[in-house]
């Protein structure tokens, strides 16, 4: 799996901080006192050493500073230790509460970064298409949200700020330590040659590598997914040894990968250490011998190796870290490659609003495919005029749902064109053509919230009468009333109750009635209700079909015996259509199907008894 490499990630990842350039101001400033307090931390120390102990003349770029203070002091040497001390405390104190202010204001900005690119990867990943998501699951999306969301953060306060940060404590502490002694001053430099270097050899495998363990861990995430989510038959079938056999393939290589991983963030964060030791030993060395030769005192070699330690140490810990901000590189490319996924289904240039439709369909010899080219709709034509009802027949995996599919564009057509009131639905606006399609899935889907909640989801402003309206029509309303809670009864969530098929597919057809759109898509509808269920639905659906045009792929005799026009589908082409006395006579597959069909139903005249003793 070969996968460009999104370029310029940091200064991606920096574009971020713009809306915070106050927030970030506070937060130079607070880094800029931070290393102006580490450079007055060692001083004290010197203090102490050089002069309260030791007799030297005060030497280095504050000494004018120190003569008047031990003049002031009158070389009383116990004075001169406790105001050394007295000034160790503040200096350390103030420097431990900055750092408190440094760390809250990074907080405030770095959980801030995090929920714009969130906000940002939600809104986009719900932009792309249908066969996007199909494709690459659920978990690479939770992944990208839950986690790649984090390398806005680590990338800039976590990497770029206390890099700047260190390089500038480095100039800044060369300027002093220049002045204190030339050669301790540029051998601190030599150090910086050799961590670029060591960077530069390790950071690309790293963060390639952490690309694959990423992508190893959204597939677990999917393996999780799927799973729970389909607990109901893991249980049935007893493959829970199974699928923990699954999990322990899958994660063992995701363990193996991050284990490599490891090795190689330790190998970097070892030879970091082998640089500043190897440099702190110089300094050391060089350092000493300048004491020894008395060009320097004992003092001044303090100061200069507590300077090291703050260049260093923020490395080191950096290093140790490292991982963590190359691990961001992956991760910002991760999401950056999403961002930058176009959604397929665009509006075109010039499309129209679909204002209220009248629901006149056609398909013109329509060709469609998935993704693996094999054919699934091949040329079909038909007409439905607003306020029909075409039922669609045919075999399993004839491509019943992919052709309906095709009206509110969760795919587009390969060849041919899908029109409604006479334009080509790639000329709408995607949201208002959608705007004007109710529709039922094969596989009804709830919400978690109340079921007025998710009734209302069809039309978000309905008022409570109209929720109650859908409901009867979709013959819900017995058995919602029926609940402690009526149709403030939760669903899902901790307290939610469950529902069976055939209620949860009613919730979802009275979701579509409540739309009240022009245009009605039914994918069988009524595959869990019994027979007077569905009679009772369809008797209410003919009122209601008078303004609407309405394709329900049905499996019951009933339903399609009553429609204007039935389409026969096989093999993803219409090979009849016409109502359904013509079909039984021209096609045997139809008659096939009928009598399929006749063994589910019952007689017409019973279940309109059958309902209206129910209403009554
Ligand atoms: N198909 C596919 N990718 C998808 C959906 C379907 O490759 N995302 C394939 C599987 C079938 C063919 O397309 O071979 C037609 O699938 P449909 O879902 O359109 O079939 P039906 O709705 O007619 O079948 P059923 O009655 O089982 O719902
Ligand atoms: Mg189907």
């Amino acid at each position: 799996m070969k996968q460009e490499k999104p370029k310029g990630v940091y200064r991606w990842a920096l574009s971020y901080l713009r809306p915070y350039r106050k927030r970030l101001l506070i937060l130079l400033s607070l880094t800029i006192v931070e290393i102006v307090s580490g450079l007055l931390l060692p001083w004290p120390m010197k203090f102490i050493v050089d002069h309260a102990l030791g007799s030297e003349p005060a030497s280095g770029p504050a000494s004018d500073w120190m003569a008047g203070v031990i003049s002031f002091l009158g070389a009383n040497r116990v004075a001169m230790l406790a105001l050394g001390c007295v000034a160790y405390l503040i200096f350390h104190y103030a420097s431990e509460f900055i750092s408190v202010a440094h760390t809250q204001m990074q907080q405030s900005i770095g959980q801030r970064l995090i929920f714009d690119l969130r906000r940002q990867l939600f809104g986009h990943l719900q932009s792309l298409s249908l066969r996007y998501h199909l494709k690459r699951g659920p978990g690479e999306t939770i992944y990208h949200i839950e986690n790649d969301s984090y390398c806005v953060e680590s990338l800039t306060l976590g990497g770029v700020l206390p890099l700047a940060s260190s390089a500038a404590t480095l100039g800044a502490m060369f300027v002093v330590l220049l002045r204190m002694n030339w050669q301790v001053a540029l051998l601190s430099l030599l150090v910086v040659p050799f961590l670029l270097w060591v960077n530069r050899h390790y950071a690309e495998r790293i963060v390639d590598r952490s690309e694959r363990v990423k992508t190893l861990e959204a597939g677990l995430i999917n393996l999780f997914h799927e799973v729970f989510t389909s607990i109901r038959v893991v249980k049935a079938f007893g493959r829970e040894p199974h699928e923990q056999q699954r999990f322990k393939d899958q994660g063992a290589t995701t363990l193996d990968e991050r284990i490599k991983l490891t090795l190689q963030e330790s190998l970097y964060a070892a030879m970091i250490n082998v640089v500043t030791t190897g440099g702190t030993a110089l300094v050391l060395f060089v350092g000493g011998y300048n004491v020894y030769r008395q060009r320097m005192t004992i003092g001044d070699l303090l100061v200069a190796l507590t300077y090291l330690g703050s260049v260093f140490g923020p490395l080191v810990t950096m290093s140790h870290t490292f991982g963590n901000v190359q691990a961001s590189v992956a991760s910002a490319r991760r999401a950056l490659r999403t961002l930058q996924t176009e959604p397929e289904l665009r509006d075109r240039p010039g499309a129209v609003e679909a204002g209220r439709l009248r629901g006149h369909i056609e398909f013109r010899d329509v060709h469609f495919h998935y993704d693996d080219e094999s054919p699934v709709l091949e040329g079909v034509s038909f007409d439905a005029r607003p306020g029909q009802m075409i039922a669609l027949v045919g075999l399993t995996g004839a491509g019943k749902t992919s052709l309906v599919s095709l009206i509110p564009r969760f795919y587009d057509v390969i060849s041919g064109q899908t029109i409604v009131d006479g334009r080509d639905v790639r000329d709408y606006k995607l949201r208002s053509l959608r705007d004007q399609i109710g529709i039922v899935l094969q596989e009804p889907v709830l919400f978690t919230g109340t079921i007025a909640d998710n009734i209302r989801y069809g039309r978000l402003d309905a008022t409570d009468e109209e929720v109650i309206a859908a409901a009867r029509a979709a013959y819900a309303h017995d058995f919602i009333m029926s609940k402690e809670d009526g149709y403030q009864t939760m669903l899902g969530g901790d307290e939610g109750i469950y529902l069976s098929g055939g209620e949860r597919q009613r919730i979802s057809i009275a979701r579509a009635f409540l739309k009240n759109a022009p245009i009605l898509i039914m994918d069988e509808p009524t595959s869990s209700l019994d027979a007077r269920a569905e009679a009772s639905i369809f008797e209410t659906m003919r009122e209601l079909m008078m303004e609407r045009t309405t394709i329900v792929i049905a499996h019951r005799l009933s339903t399609v015996r009553d429609a204007d026009k039935i389409l026969a589908l096989d093999g993803g082409r219409i090979i009849d259509e016409g109502r359904h006395e013509e079909l039984l006579r021209r096609v045997p597959l139809y008659r096939e199907l009928c009598e399929r069909l006749a063994m589910g139903d019952i007689p017409a005249q019973d279940e309109m008894e059958l309902a209206n003793a129910e209403v009554a």
